[in-house]
């Protein structure tokens, strides 16, 4: 049995060779997958489920359905672009939503999952941004906006988000080895599976004496028509990358 983990698609219209590597990996090496975690940034931004008539919203929910009836169990976890997915994605995309963080387990191996972003604590402006964006009360306010609006606001964010991070110090937007440490102890020190960072690796650590895993996940990219992607494979008790085109 395989179990597959992908993160940071960051899919937009803009990125078509992306979703063709999105699209030859659901038709291929995906469907070798009883499940599929996708943990956050699928999607570049995610503006409200309002928003799936968007062609390519439309497009990737029903690639996504025909993996999902294939046989295949998929999951996602909202990522800091697209915690906005709900109920009508999930539904029409044939997908569960997965609260972060949360403990899988495969064979007798137990796993946490997040996206990442929960852990870069030293980043303390976007912790502010994350805590104001995730407050039910303020998402109820926000989706009651037109849609066109909301994506005016996000334009606005996305700009105002990347100047933010051209000013900040690369370690910042890091893990903090604290935040690392408490989610290793409150879940029994299983291997942590995550990405955001865009720092692929695989770090082996000691945590109160424990022997500690963190894997993180490879974005996926699109620099001059040419895209690639990457796969966390578990297979046999052991999790292997696997390159995609
Ligand atoms: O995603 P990435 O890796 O590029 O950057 C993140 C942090 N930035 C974000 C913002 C998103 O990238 C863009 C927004 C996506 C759409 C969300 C949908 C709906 C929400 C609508 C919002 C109104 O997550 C970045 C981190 C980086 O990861 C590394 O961890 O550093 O954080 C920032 O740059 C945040 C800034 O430091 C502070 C916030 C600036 C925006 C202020 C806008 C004010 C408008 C307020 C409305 C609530
Ligand atoms: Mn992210």
């Amino acid at each position: 049995m395989q179990v597959h983990f992908i993160s940071d698609l960051h899919l937009c219209a803009d990125r078509p060779a992306l979703t063709a590597v999105f699209e030859r990996y659901l038709a291929g090496p995906a469907r070798a997958a009883a499940r599929l975690y996708i943990l956050g940034d699928l999607f570049e931004y995610w503006a409200g489920d309002d928003d799936l008539d968007d062609p390519l919203n439309t497009h990737v929910a029903g690639l996504l359905a025909a993996l999902a009836g294939a046989g295949c169990q998929v999951s996602f976890m909202p990522g800091n672009r697209d915690f906005l997915i709900g109920a009508d994605f999930a539904s029409r995309a044939g997908l569960q939503i997965l609260a972060e963080p949360a403990r899988i387990e495969l064979g007798d191996q137990a796993f946490v999952l997040c996206h990442g972003d929960s852990l870069c604590t030293d980043d303390v402006a976007y912790q502010a941004f994350r805590k104001q964006v995730r407050n039910p009360a303020w998402q109820a306010q926000f989706l009651g906006q037109p849609l066109a609006v909301r994506k005016q606001i996000i334009a606005g964010v996305r700009m105002k988000s990347e100047e933010a991070k051209s000013e900040k110090a690369a370690a910042i937007m890091d893990v903090n080895a604290d935040a690392v440490a408490a989610l290793f102890r409150e879940h029994g020190f299983a291997p942590l599976i995550h990405g955001h960072t865009h720092r692929p690796a695989e770090h082996r650590l000691i945590v109160d004496d424990q022997p500690c895993e963190r894997w993180v996940l490879a974005d996926w990219r699109e620099d001059g028509g040419e895209a690639s992607g990457e796969v966390l494979v578990w297979s046999g008790g052991l999790l292997q990358r696997q390159h995609l085109q």
